[in-house]
């Protein structure tokens, strides 16, 4: 079934420009611009209102893993509409969905990760996380530990708790984030942080830096470190294999507890179900959302250890959304997790898709313009730079070389996104070999075409 008339884009554009707020945009400058439209998508691509087709590198929003056009998906949700659209899960009720859900969830999760706490998006997972450490530790007679450590240029969120934990300084600046009692660490970025140590060096210094910070706000003041595996939004910044080891090994000598937050990471984009799977972590409390549906229905949540969720059942929560465990979107995340777990698409992205697509991206770091092209699993990411052997930064505002390489990329049809001058792709799981091929060209003559823009503009220079 396709969607018909649908108007000219121009018109589409005038109305979005009049009545749409788009997030983390300038929608003053959108308005003049216009936003492209996408109308339908199937497979790894997208359409837009011009019937241009474009490789999603994104896989949308880092979320839908199993690719776009599952009817299975459609039909699990028309089938849960027509039995029962809503309920909710406060007040002593419950739902098949939703109890279902939670026990699949147990069932895929690490260790004693057995209990899970439903949300509508990351965001409000995360949110639940604070309160939920912090009611912990409250209960466990430390009310005093309320402290929760994260990372600069972390990402968990644009709600006050999650837009607090993340740290990211353009959100700081604005609403008067952070709330108190968030404390922020160095991220584990070599690439660009490392100087001249090397990456295991670098990796063990940055963990230690938790270390410091319990230290200096001592230990009994300390409920939780968050962290994601892998950062996305901060640019798929890969830590040195030596830093979660040490992180680990903190967390257990000060005995706080370990929030992993997979939103990204979940549901097997680094080749396990878990990224805390891949790196040997063992969170207490995981924030899942964006894969566990695959983005075909808002649906979040904290997976909770034992302990954890044994000591906050003592007591009432006071906390909770409408939305928590919704059954529509329980019932679709329940058949995205049949799909990826009956067609083995985690295996295969460990064994197969993850290793080529390692091989394809790192051949960008032949690029003059390139200064590293990493990946870990299906989360990849390069370095623009005009001078390669000095990891150089451009002498123009950060972000500007992205920006352009950005904008020739969407022309030619690749959703690659930028984070400062950092290009990075976590395209869908299902994404073939020869779809890699393809995206890998469109990326080099992306490369190409910014590499030729900047040398004309004179733009290939470092910063001092
Ligand atoms: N944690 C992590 C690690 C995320 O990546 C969230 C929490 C928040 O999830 P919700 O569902 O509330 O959006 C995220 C979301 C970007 C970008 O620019 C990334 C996210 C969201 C919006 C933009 O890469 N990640």
């Amino acid at each position: 079934m396709t969607l018909t008339n649908i108007p000219p884009t121009a018109e589409l554009q005038a109305i979005d420009a009049a009545h749409h707020m788009h997030p983390f945009t300038a929608n003053g400058a959108l308005g003049q611009k216009g936003a492209r439209i996408i109308t339908r998508a199937e497979g790894v691509r997208l359409t837009d209102s011009d019937g241009t087709e474009l490789i999603d590198g994104m896989a949308g929003l880092w979320c839908v893993n199993i690719g776009y056009g599952r009817t299975e998906l459609a039909d699990a949700a028309a089938r849960q509409m027509r039995e029962l659209p809503y309920y909710n899960t406060f007040f002593q009720t419950s739902h098949v969905p939703a109890l279902r859900l939670a026990a699949k969830l147990a069932e895929l999760a690490p260790g004693d990760l057995n209990h899970v706490f439903f949300a509508g998006s990351g965001s409000e997972a995360n949110d639940t996380n604070i309160r939920m450490v912090r009611q912990y530790w409250a209960l466990k007679g430390q009310p005093e530990r309320r402290v929760i450590i994260a990372r600069r240029n972390g990402y968990h969120g644009s709600t006050m708790g999650g837009g607090s934990l993340g740290g990211m300084a353009a959100m700081h600046a604005q609403g008067g984030l952070p709330i108190p009692g968030i404390v922020h660490i160095d991220q584990p970025y070599w690439y660009g942080e490392g100087g001249a140590i090397t990456p295991e060096e670098f990796g063990l210094a940055r963990a230690r830096q938790l270390e410091e910070q319990i230290l200096a706000l001592g230990a009994e003041n300390v409920a939780a470190f968050i962290a994601e595996p892998v950062q996305g939004a901060g640019g798929v910044i890969i830590p040195p294999d030596s830093y979660w080891p040490e992180i680990q090994r903190i967390v257990d000598t000060y005995g706080i507890l370990l929030i992993a937050d997979e939103v990204i990471t979940g549901f097997g984009r680094l080749g396990h179900w878990f990224g805390s799977q891949s790196y040997g972590i063992r969170p207490h409390i995981m924030t899942i959302a964006k894969g566990l549906s695959s983005g075909y229905q808002p649906i979040g949540g904290s997976v909770v250890c034992d302990e954890v969720a044994h000591t906050i059942g003592q007591d009432e929560f006071n906390h909770g959304y409408t939305y928590s465990g919704h059954p529509v979107a329980a019932a679709v995340a329940l058949e995205n997790l049949r799909i990826l777990e009956e067609e083995n698409i985690i295996d295969r992205v460990r064994t197969a898709t993850a290793p080529y697509l390692a091989q394809a991206w790192g051949s960008l770091a032949d690029h003059p313009l390139v200064g590293e092209a990493v990946s870990r699993g299906m989360m990849a990411s390069l370095a623009l730079t005009p001078d390669k052997a000095a990891r150089a930064k451009f002498q123009a505002e950060p972000g500007t070389a992205g920006y352009i390489c950005r904008e020739f990329s969407f022309g030619n049809n690749l959703v690659m996104r930028h984070v400062g001058d950092r290009m990075i792709i976590a395209p869908p799981l299902v994404i073939t070999p020869a779809d890699i091929d393809e995206l890998i060209e469109r990326a080099r003559r992306t490369l190409d075409q910014t590499h030729a823009h900047l040398q004309a503009e004179g733009m290939l220079k470092a910063a001092a």
